[in-house]
């Protein structure tokens, strides 16, 4: 179970932001054996601000026998963005995708909705009981669909990446990524070790090429950068963002 700590931010956040956290948290606490996991010295709670405005970072990670981290982070800058990361680093002896989330928001809205299950072995393409559930998804159509970066070539056909329009599709959003959630932890949970020692070479360098390509993500280093300065956000992007093992 996952100990019922009042997250001081967490409170302060958008209400997406809470809602998406609790959720999170409420899949990982019914379908996973949770155990501690060792954040990397003073990674946990972090407080910067260099260049004028504050941001405060709070990280909670777990790991279960099939995943290596269950990572979810709650972002604020100042009183203007608030952000939500959340991602799942498989065992490299499990063929699984990494599910991974973006919520940034701000008063105005969420500007950008990210959720993904993208497929990190040899073929980096998703095995069939993932693309069947996905496929069979009610289609939810979104106002605005956002373009992907050219980094994100790491993420699956079924990446759902969009500009909530209101509440409704804000609450849509939320819908479908505890839909990808569900999918995800009902099949790992039934998901036998690989045993061959190529496919796990190939599913580890599949998960570096994943964290080798989100470190590219300008938008998240230029906000960590703001805060922490460059060698702070080099540290953070590369030992507790994106860590490649
Ligand atoms: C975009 N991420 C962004 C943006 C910001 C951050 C400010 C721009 C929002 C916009 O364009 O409207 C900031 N995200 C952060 C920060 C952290 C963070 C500071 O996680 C952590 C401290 N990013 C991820 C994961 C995914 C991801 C797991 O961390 C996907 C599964 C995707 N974020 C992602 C993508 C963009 C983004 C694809 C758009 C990038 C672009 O348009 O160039």
């Amino acid at each position: 179970m996952i100990a019922s700590i009042p997250s001081s931010l967490r409170e302060r956040q958008h209400i997406r932001i809470r809602q998406l956290a609790n959720s999170i948290e409420r899949h990982w606490s019914k379908y996973l054996t949770l155990s501690p996991y060792q954040i990397p010295q003073d990674l946990g709670y972090i407080e910067g601000s260099l260049e004028g405005e504050k941001l405060v970072i709070e990280n909670r990670c777990y790991q279960t026998p099939k995943f290596r981290k269950l990572h979810l982070e709650l972002a604020q800058v100042g009183d203007r963005l608030d952000i939500l990361h959340c991602v799942m680093f498989p065992r490299s002896n499990y063929d699984l995708p990494i599910f991974g989330v973006d919520l940034v928001g701000s008063q105005a809205g969420i500007g950008a909705a990210i959720v993904d299950l993208s497929p990190v072995n040899g073929e980096r393409i998703l095995t069939n009981n993932y693309s069947q559930f996905l496929a069979n998804l009610p289609q939810i159509d979104f106002a605005q669909p956002r373009k992907l970066p050219e980094w994100g070539n790491i993420f699956s056909e079924f990446c759902l990446f969009i500009r909530p329009q209101n509440r409704t599709e804000e609450i849509f959003f939320l819908y479908r990524v505890a839909q990808f959630l569900e999918i995800h932890c009902q099949i790992a949970l039934k998901t036998s070790p690989v045993v061959s020692p190529k496919k796990q070479v190939e599913i580890l360098r599949g998960q570096r090429y994943y964290c080798q390509q989100q470190q590219q993500n300008d938008k998240t280093r230029k906000v960590l950068e703001k805060s922490l300065g460059k060698i702070w956000t080099d540290r953070y992007m590369t030992q507790m963002l994106f860590d490649c093992h």
